[in-house]
């Protein structure tokens, strides 16, 4: 079996608005993204779904459920990226920006997917209509997307 590496992903949902932050450093500089990283040694991918929450944005989601798994498969690297993403409408704090992250709130309708990964468009609609789904993204040059599938879920 190919390598993989574990990383979460949670979008915030709250009074019909969701929270992006622009990444200002890393894997995906200069796009609007939701809030994760890589799962560590010794946390559950929750555990680590909830930190980065936390360390990226100074919030705490109280009510965190697993929605999608995404498989990034990159032509320049032979291990897939398992991106775990969680839903979440309720939390503790005030988002703020971090070194990381620079937090906005943007309607359902004017979500800034032209700023996104290219992903993106192809399953926000599906987690922001309450549906669970698995897919699979092929990218060359790390950024184009190549070819996709993608398919609604009963469990992930
Ligand atoms: P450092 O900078 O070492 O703290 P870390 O925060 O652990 O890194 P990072 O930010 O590089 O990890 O993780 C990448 C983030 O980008 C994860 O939240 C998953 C997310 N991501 C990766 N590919 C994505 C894609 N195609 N679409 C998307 N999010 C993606 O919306
Ligand atoms: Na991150
Ligand atoms: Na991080």
């Amino acid at each position: 079996l190919p390598a993989r590496k574990l990383l979460t992903l949670v979008i915030i949902h709250h009074e019909e608005k969701v929270l992006l932050g622009m990444k200002k450093r890393g894997f995906g500089k200069g796009y609007y993204n939701g809030f994760g990283g890589k799962v560590e040694k010794g946390e559950t991918i929750e555990e680590a779904a909830a930190r980065e929450l936390e360390e990226e944005s100074g919030v705490t989601a109280t009510d965190m459920e697993k929605r999608g798994i995404l498989t990034f498969h990159f032509d320049n690297d032979p291990v897939l990226w398992e991106v775990h993403v969680f839903y979440v409408t309720k939390f503790l704090g005030d988002p703020y920006e971090t070194e990381e992250m620079a937090p906005s709130w943007f309607s359902v309708a004017d979500i800034p997917y032209d700023t996104m990964w290219a992903d993106d468009p192809l399953w926000y609609p599906l987690l922001l209509t309450g549906q669970r789904f698995k897919g699979d993204f092929f990218f060359t040059n790390t950024t184009t997307l190549t070819s996709h599938s993608i398919g609604v879920v009963e469990s992930v």
